[in-house]
């Protein structure tokens, strides 16, 4: 019989809350090792907003649903994804009696069975160029994509990025998508983050209130920078993640605001302007490339990268002390086969840490008679004890394992083989403890 359960009760929580939770990443009780995302370069981000301003201008000054602005928009971010090495798919749908269009691009590698994605709607209302809503969002998610591309990261979880049509006209492109998504496929999506408007020219910084991973991750950002946020309360369905989240699909984003007023105190701590709105030219023609702060702009395309590196690639170890124990007692036969014992790592992402604990508890009577190993899920053995020792009794000891070139999630085992004749034994327990 095998019992393989972690025994401290804060960490059956812990881990059973990591389970649940379906993403990792720096929000869970776990030590999180840090992953270097990069700084996403400003003024690529601004250029695409340049780019995306050239269209409108050339299209009868807008992107919307519908009209040749939104099309070129469109073929522009794909281009530049189809020649980063990007596997794009665009999706059509009809809405209001125009063809609407999706892009949804997947990043090759990573575990299909674990999609992160992120997302922005392209297109902008009829009034304008729509460059803070939404060309901020989407050049920043398509520099984010770039650079997953420069770095050729090769996450745990598969990557998807999306943008999305006739956002505008509610959120039909993104409702398209999920709704034409089949059920095992949706299933698959571990999280989407969705960014829409993210350059706002009086700035807030706002966090979704959803998947408390999710929103961890952009705080933990934030708190790197020490810039205080706020929970976005502007409009919980009013952007590209209410489709998902209404699948019970785990969703996060960020936002700096729109038409709502800067308060005194907002402006206290982020500056700019109080009884402003975050963004005045909302929705009208004035939504141009001049209607962007940067530094906003600059500091939420660098929260998405963190967040696409930390919450695909990230390792997330159970907390301190976490042991996974079998404690049946398994005989080991004088001079003859071995014999093992397993303990099922569970709700662990990513792989093993450097520092593995190994505690072997073997009753024997002449340990210079055993061999043993550690053999991790993959099947790669892990010598710790090669007859050594002599006549001594028992092996009571804890070795420490550098395993973090293994999947941490599966079965361990203790392999104990006795080479010699006459004394003999039984492992008596073996555990895994996670530093
Ligand atoms: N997409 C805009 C809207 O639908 O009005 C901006 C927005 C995004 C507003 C997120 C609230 C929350
Ligand atoms: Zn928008
Ligand atoms: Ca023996």
């Amino acid at each position: 019989m095998n019992i393989s359960v972690p025994r401290r009760v804060t960490a059956a929580a812990a881990l059973a809350a990591l389970a649940l939770g379906g993403l990792t990443g720096t929000a869970s009780a776990g030590s999180q090792a840090a992953v270097a995302a990069p700084d996403i370069p400003l003024a690529n981000v601004k250029q695409h907003l340049a780019d995306l301003q050239s269209i409108a201008t050339a299209n009868g000054g807008n992107r919307a649903h519908g009209r040749t602005g939104y099309k070129a928009s469109i073929d522009f971010v794909k281009a530049k994804l189809d020649a980063a090495g990007y596997t794009t798919t665009l999706q059509t749908f009809t809405s209001s009696g125009a063809t609407g269009y999706n892009l949804i691009a997947d990043w090759p590698g990573g575990d299909p069975n674990q999609v992160l994605m992120a997302g922005s709607h392209l297109d902008s209302v009829t009034s304008g160029p729509g460059i803070n809503d939404n060309g901020s969002g989407s050049a920043a998610t398509l520099e984010t994509a770039l650079a997953v591309s420069r770095a050729q990261l090769q996450p745990t979880k598969h990557l998807r990025f999306g943008w999305w049509g006739a956002e505008e006209l509610g959120l039909i492109g993104s409702k398209y998508y999920v709704n034409n998504l089949p059920a095992s496929e949706r299933s698959k999506i571990s999280g989407y983050l969705n960014f829409d408007m993210i350059g706002s020219p009086n700035p807030g910084y706002f966090v979704y209130d959803d998947d408390p991973t999710i929103e961890q991750t952009f705080k933990d950002y934030y708190a790197g920078l020490g810039i205080p946020t706020e929970i976005e309360t502007e409009g919980d369905g009013r952007s590209d993640h209410a489709p998902f989240k209404n699948a019970g699909i785990p969703v996060g984003g960020l936002f700096s605001g729109a038409d709502y007023t800067k308060t005194a105190a907002q402006a206290q701590k982020w500056g700019g302007t109080s009884g402003q709105a975050f963004d005045r030219c909302y929705h009208s023609s004035c939504d141009t490339t001049a209607n962007i702060n940067d530094t906003a702009l600059d500091r939420n395309a660098d929260a998405i990268a963190y967040a696409i590196w930390n919450l695909s690639t990230g390792t997330t170890t159970p907390p301190t002390g976490t042991v996974f124990e079998n404690t049946a007692d398994v005989s080991v036969p004088d001079n003859g086969a071995a014999v093992t014992s397993t303990v099922n790592v569970t709700g662990v992402t990513g792989n093993a840490p450097s520092t593995l604990k190994v505690g072997v508890n073997i009753v024997h009577t002449y340990i210079g008679d055993l061999v043993v190993d550690l053999i991790a899920p993959d099947g790669s053995v892990y010598n710790l004890h090669n007859r050594s020792g002599g006549s001594a009794d028992n092996i009571n000891q804890t070795y420490t394992v550098n395993a973090s070139s293994e999947v941490a999630n599966g079965a361990w085992k203790l392999r104990v083989q006795d080479k010699a004749s006459v004394d003999t034994g039984y492992v008596n327990s073996f555990k895994l403890t996670f530093p």
